[in-house]
């Protein structure tokens, strides 16, 4: 190998364990929740990642303050909920989970993402 390859091989490891990083080990702090949490939606999902128990009814009060078109909607697929949140309005969600794990919270699209973690 040339010393040119060596470099680009090098730096294309660089940015894999970058995006490892970036993506995989972030921390995700989980607020322990009982009953009811409100979430507010303003450039992603406030707080982000939550922990409810399992067996019980918890109420996800989404909030709005972003106008963007982006978080209009929110979207748990596997609670089957596809809410339109208006602009400042709290729109209650109860989610009851039967079994633990993680779930996903996201926006109509696919492009903010939240999460719930079941214990
Ligand atoms: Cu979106």
């Amino acid at each position: 190998m040339t010393l040119d390859k060596i470099l680009v091989t090098l730096i294309g490891l660089a940015g894999i364990v970058f995006t490892y990083w970036f993506f995989l080990m972030k921390k995700y702090k989980a607020i322990e929740v009982a009953g009811s949490v409100n979430i507010t939606v303003e450039g992603g999902y406030s707080p982000n990642t939550i922990s409810i128990p399992k067996g019980e009814t918890t109420t996800l009060n989404f909030f709005r303050k972003d106008p963007s078109s982006c978080l209009e909607e929110v979207v748990i697929p596997d609670f089957k909920v596809r809410k339109f949140l208006p602009l400042n309005t709290t729109v209650a969600i109860p989610i009851t989970p039967e079994e633990a794990g993680e779930y996903e919270i996201v926006c109509g699209m696919n492009m903010f993402h939240g999460k719930i973690l079941v214990k």
